[in-house]
């Protein structure tokens, strides 16, 4: 009678320990202990037995009842940590692998060249300022001397919109701004994007400007020359030589245009610089008297010089770029190139 019970526990804790699942277990424990199940029963008819055996064999299946049903619990939560494991197992990071790594972002190289000149200019204490893209005719045109058949303000040029708004042609709009509410002295860089009606492979409709201007009792052309000459030696990191050709503009009399050494020949004569040794980067004079009349500054008083150039070309000639139309086609592969540090 012992012996066979205590068969029954052997075959029951064998059937869990072999029990695949959760439900495997549930049957199992439910076969052995359920209502219907054989310890069950079992427990149910010892009223059957012979009094004297009664006690060994209540106590003998109560023992067993309790063994089976710990080793289903213990059955379960096996199961589960199994399971849990396995889980883990097909997720698994393997942290010895070579990681895959991180390319890093990079500023565009015509930002790179506005960041280069912007910090130039603020250690030589310029303000730096921006302004509206669309202008009235006043800012962009009457107030910088423009006459009024000037080329510049035809249609040709200059993109109009209905009202007699303007886009910009020039950031020079803000030197007009700035000197209508600021009193000299004033040294300040105005910084964005101009438009001209002007497209092939060396214009596009839209490039971005760096204009200075100086307004002081004293500012004269011995300053442009200075600030000028340690200027381009700054933004192309090298002692080049310069030099200022006669020109016109009708905001700047006198009015000069700058050119450095060619970067890429060294002043040996190239393709780049059309054999000439020479490259025009730079547009500057001494503001014109009615432009300082116009903005109620005494020219009596005060004197002022300013200088304009375009973004996109600098870049060009510091960086050997020669196809303007790059800067402006989000050509990956060709950004990535200034995407490393200085
Ligand atoms: C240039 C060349 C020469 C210029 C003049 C002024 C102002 F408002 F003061 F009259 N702003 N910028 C200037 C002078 C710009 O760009 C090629």
């Amino acid at each position: 009678m012992l012996t066979e019970i205590e068969n029954l526990e052997a075959q029951a804790l064998a059937a869990l320990a072999a029990a695949a699942g959760r439900e495997e277990v549930e049957s199992v424990r439910t076969r052995y202990l359920g209502r219907q199940g054989v310890v069950t029963d079992r427990l149910r008819s010892l009223g059957s037995l012979p009094p004297d055996a009664r006690p060994a064999a209540g106590q003998a299946l109560n023992r067993i009842k309790n063994a089976i049903q710990e080793a289903a619990q213990s059955r379960r939560v096996a199961l589960s940590r199994a399971a849990e494991d396995a889980e883990l197992e097909e997720g698994r990071i393997d942290v010895t692998l070579p990681g895959r790594g991180q390319r890093a972002g990079g500023l565009h190289p015509v930002t790179r060249t506005l960041e280069r000149i912007e910090t130039f200019f603020r250690r030589l204490g310029f303000d730096i300022v921006e302004g509206p893209e669309i202008e009235d005719d006043f800012h962009n045109f009457e107030a910088l001397n423009f006459p009024a058949h000037h080329p510049a303000r035809a249609m040709h040029d200059t993109f109009f919109f209905d009202d007699g708004l303007l886009l910009r042609t020039h950031t020079s709009n803000m030197q007009i701004r700035v000197m209508a509410v600021q009193p000299p002295p004033l040294r300040v860089i105005a910084i964005g994007r101009v438009y001209r009606c002007d497209s092939d492979l060396t214009h596009t409709p839209m490039f971005q400007q760096i204009e200075g201007l100086v307004v002081d009792e004293q500012a004269n052309f011995a300053n442009l020359k200075g600030i000028l000459a340690s200027f381009c030696r700054h933004i192309f990191e090298s002692d080049l030589d310069i030099r200022f050709r006669p020109s016109y503009f009708p905001f700047t009399e006198p009015s000069a245009e700058v050119d450095i050494q060619c970067v890429i020949c060294k002043g040996a004569g190239c393709r780049v610089c059309g054999q000439t040794g020479w490259l025009e980067i730079l547009g500057s004079g001494m503001v014109h008297p009615n432009v300082l009349a116009n903005v109620g500054i005494d020219s009596e008083r005060y004197t002022g010089f300013a200088f304009g150039m375009g973004a996109e070309r600098i870049t060009m000639l510091r960086y050997g770029v020669d196809d303007l139309r790059l800067f402006m086609e989000n050509d990956l592969p060709f950004l990535r190139q200034f995407s490393g540090g200085g």
